[in-house]
């Protein structure tokens, strides 16, 4: 029964719990800074006093939310913009083409008319990948042949969006890895061509990442803000093991929006971001 009587054990918290607890909150990819602020904060709590692991749970969970608070934030959509661009980038199968397919269907879905361009010139069946999520929704996707410059693409949309005057519009891109120079100068170059019509445009430039890289999203986000000014994020695939960690130095580094997460491949597998929740289940706490 010792198994047992482990869950109910309370014990002191020392210096040396302290900084396994710190450690162990690091190798979650939370970071050093948000695991010595969140050690900080439970050692002022109990620090010499004794403490259950459930506590240490709940005032973990509860730092946690009130790091991410500022940060989540849906995309709002200005319904004065005919249309309001949303640039989608972000390293190869990452989720962009999916999380496009996602956000055009709930736009669409609240009266909005949205539309796509298929910006991914380069990978095969790119383009027809995009045109299944756009015949789900039942919206238009505007293409170019495979090969052809995507910046050429996206001002043909732009002007075609004008024309029609669409609510919004969703322009995907080719996945691009952060050590491929020339395809981080094709993004830069896709922004200044929509530019050209739309001086105030891409309206958001999200950055779609893959919740189960852990610390090489840092790298990603450095590399893309480098080129592009990314607005804001998403953060794919959290329904498999990945636990996302991640999200939270993210957000105490670049400060940028969390407008969604992933949580599956299907067009309403798409969440807002809940500081929340997510908090607790990385606390393992329901
Ligand atoms: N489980 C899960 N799978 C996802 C999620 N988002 C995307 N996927 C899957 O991840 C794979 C890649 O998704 P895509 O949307 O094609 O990714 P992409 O970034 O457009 O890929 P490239 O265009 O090749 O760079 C596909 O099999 C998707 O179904 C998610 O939130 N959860
Ligand atoms: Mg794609």
């Amino acid at each position: 029964m010792s198994g047992v009587s482990s869950l109910f054990t309370e014990k002191k918290l020392d210096d040396a719990t302290l900084e396994e607890l710190e450690d162990l909150l690091i190798t979650s990819d939370l970071g050093v800074a948000a695991a010595s602020e969140m050690t900080r904060n439970l050692a002022a709590k109990k620090f010499d006093r004794s403490i259950s692991e459930e506590d240490i749970r709940v005032s973990f969970a509860s730092d946690i939310a009130n790091i991410l608070k500022p940060f989540a934030k849906p995309i709002k959509i200005d319904p004065s913009l005919k249309p309001h661009i949303v640039l989608v980038c972000g390293v190869n199968g990452s989720g962009k083409t999916t999380t496009i397919g996602k956000l055009a269907q709930q736009w669409t879905d609240e009266g909005k008319k949205v539309c796509l361009a298929a910006g991914d010139t380069f990978r095969a069946a790119a383009i027809e990948q995009l045109q299944v999520w756009g015949q789900r929704a039942n919206i238009p996707v505007i293409t170019h042949p495979q090969g052809s410059d995507p910046a050429a693409l996206a001002f043909d949309a732009v002007g075609k969006c004008i024309e029609d005057q669409i609510d919004i519009l969703l322009i995907d891109t080719a996945g691009r890895l952060q050590n491929r120079s020339e395809l981080m100068e094709e993004l830069a170059k896709i922004v200044r061509v929509i530019k050209k019509q739309t001086p105030d445009a891409p309206h958001d430039c999200l950055l779609i990442l893959d919740g189960t890289v852990g610390q090489n999203a840092h790298n990603q986000v450095s590399t893309f803000l480098e080129m592009i000014n990314v607005t804001g994020l998403v953060v794919t695939k959290l329904d498999g093991s990945a636990r996302g960690g991640v999200i939270v130095s993210l957000a105490k580094k670049f400060e940028l929006p969390i407008h969604a997460i992933g949580v599956g491949e299907a067009a309403q597998d798409l969440r807002a971001f809940s500081p929340e929740i997510f908090a607790k289940s990385l606390m393992d706490l329901n």
